[in-house]
């Protein structure tokens, strides 16, 4: 059944040029990835993820980590982009000035067709040095043992942020200076617990945008938001982007 979409919101868009849009694991649920508050499953079952994401874990078992993160990589690599990423792809081409800020590490976004994207944790098919002296894009093989850096020896690790590190500086700068100028601010697919992610919405609001969110629970910003749509973003994006014609 087709999502209805109240006309000031809809007419309210048809005019708007600035856009911005935050997602989160939600968005790529449909496309068969587990979400961060999905259970774990088989041997991740025992592991929480804020238990693997964070540099500790990594110091203390770079083998798990980086297993984890190979599992992930390998789902990301063979999931697709759903309706809901490719709608999000069609909005980027009807506001002259969108930024789609994302908090997940899949790449799906890009494969949908995505371009002005600011990934704030990073992304799961780049590799860096642990000690950052440099990058490596798209790890091919997944390596058997923990790979070190050819220029200081240190362990390599996924180029993902983990809890306790700081965001990328300019993805993050990028990201407010769009949130906060946006004439609209969507938040979708995301529980809108982590920061600082989650305080973009926030910060759009307190600068006078309409904050939209689209999620299949409440969350904490529910309240806060002046339109929520509670249900799969795969099937809410794709009415959105009819409705607006
Ligand atoms: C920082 C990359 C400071 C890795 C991720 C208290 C104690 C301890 C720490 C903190 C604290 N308060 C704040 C913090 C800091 C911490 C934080 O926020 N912790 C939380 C848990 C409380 N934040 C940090 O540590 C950040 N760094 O603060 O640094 C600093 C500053 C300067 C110098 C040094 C340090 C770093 C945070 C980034 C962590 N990395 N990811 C990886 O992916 O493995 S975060 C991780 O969570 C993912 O990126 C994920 O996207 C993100 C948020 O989760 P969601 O995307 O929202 O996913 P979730 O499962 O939660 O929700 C999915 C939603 O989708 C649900 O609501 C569901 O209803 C909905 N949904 C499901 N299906 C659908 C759907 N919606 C629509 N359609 C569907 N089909
Ligand atoms: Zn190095």
């Amino acid at each position: 059944m087709m999502t209805t979409f109240p006309p000031e919101l809809l007419s309210f868009l048809r005019a708007a040029s600035r856009v911005a849009v935050l997602t989160g694991a939600g968005v790529s649920q449909e496309s068969g990835l587990r979400t961060f508050r999905d259970a774990q499953v088989g041997i991740w079952a025992q592991y929480r993820p804020e238990d693997l994401a964070t540099p500790e874990a990594f110091e203390r078992n770079p083998r798990l980590v980086w297993d984890f993160y190979a599992t992930r990589r390998e789902g990301a690599g063979s999931a697709q982009p759903n309706p809901g990423h490719y709608a999000l792809a069609e909005l980027e081409k009807r506001f002259n000035n969108f930024l789609l800020i994302t908090q997940n590490i899949d790449g799906l976004h890009q494969r949908a067709g995505s371009r002005n994207l600011v990934e704030l944790h990073g992304n799961l098919r780049r590799i860096r040095c642990s000690r950052r002296c440099g990058t490596i894009d798209e790890w091919e093989e997944l390596p058997e043992v923990v790979p070190a850096c050819p220029k200081c020896g240190a362990p390599l690790r996924p180029d993902v942020v983990w809890f306790g590190e700081a965001l990328p500086e300019d993805g993050l700068h990028h990201a407010i200076t769009a949130a906060t100028t946006s004439q609209v601010f969507f938040s979708i697919g995301t529980s809108g617990l982590v920061q600082p992610a989650a305080s973009l919405a926030l910060m759009a609001k307190k600068a006078g945008s309409v904050f939209v969110e689209i999620n299949y629970d409440p969350t904490p910003l529910t309240d806060q938001a002046d339109y929520a749509f509670h249900g799969k973003s795969g099937e809410i994006l794709p009415d959105l982007v009819k409705a607006l014609g």
